[in-house]
C-alpha cells in the first residue's frame, strides 16, 4: 500500500541526508554546463567530495542547443578523448572537425558526473561566497546558496552557506560568482589587470587554444573554468565549438586534485 506521508518522509529524509553530507565540501562547482560537468565527473571519480549547483532544473547549460538551436556541436582532435572516454559517438566532418549530437553530449556528461559520485543540486543558485582573512591572506572558503524559485520570485529569503576547499566558477559568459566577489569586496584577481577583463568577439581557433590556458586559480580558493575562464582573461568566443569547454573542465579537475593532494 502506497502511503503518501511515507513518500513525504522518504523524500525529505533522503534529500537532507544528501544535503547535510555536502555542508563541508572539497569542491563546490557552480554551473552545470560542459566545463562544470566535466570537472565534476573528473574530480568525483578520484574520490573527492564534490557538489555541483545549478540554477536551472536541467543540467547542461549551453550544450543542448548546439549552434542556434541546431543541436549538434563541434569538437577538435585535441579534445575528442573526453567524449571518447564518456562514450559519446563522434563523426568526422572534415579534418580536425568532429561533430556530436548535443543531446547525447549533455545527457552523457550529466550521467558521468552523477554516477561518479558528484552530488548535484539543481534548482539552486549561488548568490554569494564566504570570505576569510584580510589583505594578501584573503580567500574564498565557501558558497552562499538559495533556492532558484526564491531568487526568480524576488522573495526576501536569506540564503544558507556551505564550506568548500575550492570553488569552481563555471557559470559561463556572465561570470556571476566572480562578478559578485569583485563587486562586493573590491578584491584583485589573478589576471593581468587584476580585474575581470571581459569577453572578446569570435575567433574560434584562438579561443579554443586559450580556454584551457585561462583555466586557473583566479583568486585564492577559486578556479575559473569554461566560458567564464575565457571571459575573465579577455579571451575570444568560439561559437558552438565545445572542445575547449571539455578541456577546461578536465584541466580544472587535474589542477584542483593536485592542490588538494598537496602536490
Ligand atoms: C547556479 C548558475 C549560476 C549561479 C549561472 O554557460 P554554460 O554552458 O557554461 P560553460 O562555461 O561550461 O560552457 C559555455 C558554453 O555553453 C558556451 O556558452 C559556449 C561554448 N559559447 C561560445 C560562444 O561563442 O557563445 O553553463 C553555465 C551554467 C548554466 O546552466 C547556468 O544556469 C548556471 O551555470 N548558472 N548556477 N548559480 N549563480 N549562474
Ligand atoms: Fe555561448
Amino acid at each position: 500500500m502506497l502511503d503518501e506521508t511515507l513518500v513525504t518522509k522518504a523524500i525529505a529524509t533522503r534529500f537532507f541526508e544528501k544535503f547535510l553530507d555536502c555542508v563541508e565540501l572539497d569542491v563546490a562547482i557552480v554551473g552545470a554546463g560542459p566545463s562544470g560537468l566535466t570537472c565534476a565527473w573528473k574530480l568525483a571519480e578520484q574520490g573527492f567530495k564534490v557538489a555541483m549547483f545549478e540554477r536551472k532544473l536541467s543540467l547542461g547549460g549551453g550544450i543542448w542547443g548546439g549552434g542556434m538551436t541546431w543541436n549538434e556541436i563541434v569538437v577538435q582532435e585535441a579534445s575528442r578523448h573526453v567524449l571518447d572516454e564518456a562514450g559519446v559517438p563522434l563523426r568526422e566532418f572534415a579534418p580536425d572537425h568532429y561533430t556530436a549530437d548535443a543531446v547525447a553530449v549533455t545527457v552523457t556528461l550529466a550521467s558521468k558526473a552523477c554516477l561518479a559520485g558528484a552530488r548535484i543540486f539543481n534548482c539552486m543558485s549561488v548568490e554569494d561566497v564566504c570570505l576569510r582573512g584580510e589583505g594578501d591572506d584573503v580567500r574564498v572558503t565557501g558558497i552562499v546558496i538559495n533556492s532558484s524559485p526564491v531568487e526568480i520570485a524576488g522573495l526576501h529569503v536569506d540564503p544558507v552557506a556551505m564550506s568548500c576547499k575550492v570553488l569552481v566558477e563555471a557559470t559561463g559568459h556572465d561570470m556571476e560568482v566572480l562578478r559578485t566577489l569583485t563587486r562586493k569586496n573590491g578584491v584583485r584577481l589573478n589576471t593581468p589587470t587584476g580585474q575581470i577583463m571581459g569577453e572578446r568577439s569570435m575567433w574560434a581557433e584562438v579561443a579554443e587554444q586559450t580556454t584551457p590556458l585561462n583555466t586557473r586559480e583566479v583568486f585564492p580558493g577559486v578556479w575559473v573554468a569554461g566560458m567564464a575562464a575565457n571571459a575573465c582573461y579577455g579571451g575570444y568566443r568560439m561559437g558552438p565549438v565545445f572542445g575547449g569547454m571539455l578541456l577546461s573542465g578536465e584541466k580544472a579537475a587535474r589542477d584542483i586534485a593536485a592542490r588538494l593532494r598537496g602536490e
